[in-house]
């Protein structure tokens, strides 16, 4: 039975001020997390976690200057610029993660905006992954209105684009293009009638309030987006961000309680960072609201751990996969 919720637990809000933000982070763990299982457990399946598998279309060569990503030409990573993957093999890859198990497949493009010059041969991908049964979700950079619609009606489930941190730290990390322009892009997306997967990276040596302001700025857009993933930093030879001191991991989870409880209805994904995780940290994740992963052993150009460690990891912990989220169905909707 589901516990019974305080009221300010069960709105919707979209009213966040940070200081309420950091008093949840500050909060006994045992606090915090009681609340988020709570939370978690009036609103979902506690034993049930949602799978995607990644796959890099486009990898590599990007223009923009992102301080933690190896794709950026800016920097000198062991990363190779490759053209976009033909069809398909695209195919082929996603039948692949249909067969061990993915629900939904994500195609990321190292692009700091969709090319109307690509528009067709992307909407073709999500049409062709859509027809083998699985849900569909790009993350191709900054979007434009006619492009959204034109991947809703390739049958585009999800799009991916995370705000990365806080309106204020942000400029210490991007600096070819704005927070603003994401939130144009996130705008595009919902106006669609797409889902919105939007979310951020810690562990880049930001600030409590920093983290803060990201989960702050996620749950304050007009909706909540239906998927947030939490990513901690891959750190990768030739980035900017290699070398940032490592992240305390009880400050991970408590970042993943503090969304569940501002996000009540929304899946919050354990998403980059897993391969340096151990099998308690991940436990842990998923006691305060995780409820998705990225699965498979590639994210898009670094490791993510071996299906078999993650299902013996799922048994270990009584977790079912979802077979099927009938996309957004139990997304927020004020
Ligand atoms: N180029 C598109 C864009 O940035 O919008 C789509 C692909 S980009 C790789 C998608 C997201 O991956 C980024 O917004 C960032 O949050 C995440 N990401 C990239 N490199 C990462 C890293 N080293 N560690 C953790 N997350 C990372
Ligand atoms: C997201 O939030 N994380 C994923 C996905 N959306 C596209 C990407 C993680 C990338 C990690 C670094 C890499 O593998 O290149
Ligand atoms: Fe390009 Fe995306 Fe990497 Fe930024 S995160 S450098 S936009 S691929």
């Amino acid at each position: 039975m589901p516990e019974k919720l305080s009221n300010s637990d069960q709105i919707l809000r979209h009213d966040w001020q940070n200081e309420e933000v950091e008093a949840l982070y500050a909060l006994p763990f045992s606090d915090l997390m009681y609340r988020a299982q709570t939370v978690h457990r009036a609103n979902f399946d506690p034993n049930e976690v949602q799978v995607s598998t990644l796959l890099s279309i486009k990898t590599g060569g990007c223009a923009e200057d992102c301080g933690y990503c190896p794709q950026s030409a800016h920097h000198e990573s062991a990363v190779k610029a490759e053209p976009l993957m033909p069809l398909d093999k695209v195919l082929e890859n996603a039948t692949k993660a249909k067969d061990s198990g993915a629900s939904r497949f994500c195609m990321g493009a190292a692009w700091r905006n969709l090319k109307d010059r690509d528009l067709e041969r992307v909407a073709a991908m999500v049409t062709g992954v859509k027809d083998l049964g699985l849900e569909t979700c790009v993350t191709l950079g900054m979007l434009e209105e006619h492009q959204a619609k034109r991947l809703k009606d390739a049958g585009l489930d999800y799009y991916n684009h995370n705000l990365d941190t806080s309106p204020e730290y942000y400029g210490d990390i991007i600096s070819t293009r704005t927070y603003q322009d994401r939130l144009d892009t996130l705008a595009h997306v919902r106006d669609a009638d797409i889902n919105v997967c939007s979310g951020g990276i810690v562990g880049m040596g930001e600030s409590l309030t920093d983290r803060s302001g990201l989960l702050r700025s996620l749950a304050n857009m007009p909706n909540h987006p239906q998927s947030v993933p939490i990513n901690l930093l891959v750190q990768v030879e030739g980035t900017p961000m290699d070398g940032v001191d490592a992240m305390d991991p009880l400050m991970f989870v408590r970042t993943i309680a503090v969304a569940r409880i501002m996000m009540p209805l929304s899946y919050v994904r354990l998403s980059a960072g897993r391969e340096h995780m151990s099998d308690e940290l991940q436990a842990m994740c998923f006691l305060a609201g995780a409820n998705s992963i990225f699965y498979g052993e590639k994210l898009l150009t670094t490791d993510n751990p071996d299906t078999a460690h993650d299902q013996q990891l799922f048994e270990r912990l009584g977790i079912n996969t979802q077979t099927d989220t009938k996309a957004g169905e139990h997304a927020s909707a004020a």
